[in-house]
């Protein structure tokens, strides 16, 4: 009797510690309030090369700046690490996947600007900073070096619009993701790379030859997390989110952990 009924205690709490080891922060709401691809998980579509917003670890995990972000805002709307996934995908492909519902959201440090505007919605800003032309030539130093010289892009960002409107007597080459363009830029086939400011500053540190010769202000264009055209419950509950991740110092933290060396943005701390 004794025997049987200490089984069924220890029964009960190895129950009871699965249950809390497995429990959100807050509960998932009920039902799918968010409008997900799949019901009771977020899935996110981002990029596996811009270190240090988004970029896969030496496991394959994703990692950076935006995904913990991310990882946080979701944690308080009830999505544990198990419930929100990460897909790596060109760049390009991120808008497009999110309006035709392969994902629930992209989070890969996207600038918001009206012509996106025109095909996803947008959290509000989350962090607003330099596109930077990063060079494998010492004489590149303003934009008027840059004519007749070989320009690598990252096909639909900011940086291919706008060296192709501002850029004018360079020879813009597109490439799908900053490792392409750093490889050709390693290998002599490009003179420069333009792309996000803390991921130039990466590759700068990475490979010695590589300098930060020109940046451009985007603090017009500050990321956000694009979302579904019209899923306005999702939208307003990252929204939540990101603020309190705010106010609370976590966004601060985040920053100072994956941008050392940055000065820290007023914008978006505890107010
Ligand atoms: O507009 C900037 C913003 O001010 C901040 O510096 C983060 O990057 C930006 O959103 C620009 N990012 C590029 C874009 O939105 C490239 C993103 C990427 O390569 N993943 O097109």
């Amino acid at each position: 009797m004794f025997h049987r009924c200490s089984r069924r205690l220890a029964l009960v709490s190895v129950l009871g510690a699965a249950l809390m080891a497995v429990a959100p922060a807050e509960a998932a709401p009920a039902g799918n309030p968010y409008d997900l691809v799949e019901p009771g998980t977020i899935s996110v579509g981002t990029v596996g090369d811009s270190k240090p917003y988004t970029f896969t670890d030496a496991n394959g995990q994703f990692d950076g700046f935006d995904i913990e972000l991310f990882r946080d805002v979701a944690r308080r709307m009830g999505f544990d690490k198990d419930h929100v996934t990460f897909t790596g995908q060109d760049f390009s492909a991120l808008l497009p996947s999110v309006a035709n519902g392969r994902f629930d959201t992209a989070v890969a440090a996207i600038g918001i600007t009206e012509p996106r505007k025109k095909v996803v919605d947008f959290s509000d800003g989350y962090l607003a900073g330099y596109l930077t032309v990063l060079s494998a030539e010492p004489g590149i130093k303003g934009v008027d070096d840059l004519a007749g010289k070989r320009l690598g892009v990252v096909q639909g960002t900011l940086q291919e619009t706008y060296a192709r409107e501002h850029f004018i007597k360079a020879d813009i080459v597109d490439f799908p993701d900053n490792n392409a363009g750093v490889s050709a830029l390693n290998s002599g086939s490009i003179d420069a790379h333009f792309l996000d400011y803390e991921a130039a500053k990466q590759y700068g540190d990475q490979y010695k030859g590589l300098t930060l010769a020109i940046n451009i202000p985007s603090f017009d264009a500050p990321a956000g997390f694009a979302v579904r055209k019209g899923n306005v419950a999702f939208r307003a509950a990252l929204n939540k989110g990101l603020h309190e991740a705010m106010q609370d110092g976590t966004w601060k933290a985040l920053y100072a952990k994956w941008f050392p060396g940055s000065p820290m943005p007023a914008d978006y701390l505890p107010k």
